[in-house]
């Protein structure tokens, strides 16, 4: 009887347990996309491998996937300079940034106003929908990641719009 009783236990034990780990054991629910399973071999990157390029002003680094591939998940890290302005633009597809170190602000909107900027502290998420209007500044030297499906592209609102250091006095 203790046994029967004891075993009912750890039935209910693994059923609540098998719940949330469902999903994963399941594979009828695997992706179908292609595209989800398009990297080669394995990446272990830590902040000392990674190689950085561009400019005096803007270093930028690629960790995964190739910025002009279609279809394909990238990932790419850049480092800005304190006081950098990126004016109202958009991208062609859904943007994922993760704050690494500094602090990114952005807005939303047409027209670049420094008010209506929220502070993404080291740690912060953001997601930005295809074709959002948005625009950011940075506070000290700022490391951000960006996560998107390729092609990687960046259109200004104002087409005359160039990224760079602000100067004192801006909006
Ligand atoms: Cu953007």
């Amino acid at each position: 009887m203790k046994r029967r009783h004891f075993s009912k236990i750890i039935g209910v034990i693994l059923l609540v347990l098998h719940l949330p780990l469902s999903p994963h054991l399941s594979s009828a629910k695997e992706p179908t996309n292609p595209a989800a399973a398009a990297v080669g071999s394995h990446i272990m990157l830590t902040p000392r491998e990674m190689i950085w390029g561009g400019g005096d002003h803007v270093r930028t680094t690629v960790i995964e996937g190739d910025l002009k591939a279609a279809n394909v998940l990238y990932t790419f890290r850049t480092k800005l300079p304190d006081r950098f302005m990126i004016p109202p633009h958009f991208h062609p597809a859904d943007e994922h940034i993760t704050v690494i170190s500094g602090t990114f602000n952005m807005g939303m909107g047409d027209r670049f106003d420094r008010r209506k900027t929220k502070a993404m502290t080291a740690g912060s998420f953001i997601v930005m929908p295809k074709g959002t209007h948005h625009f950011a500044w940075t506070k000290g030297e700022t490391i951000i990641q960006v996560h998107a499906i390729g092609p990687w592209g960046l259109t200004f609102v104002n087409p005359q719009d160039r990224p760079g250091i602000m100067k004192t006095g801006m909006p």
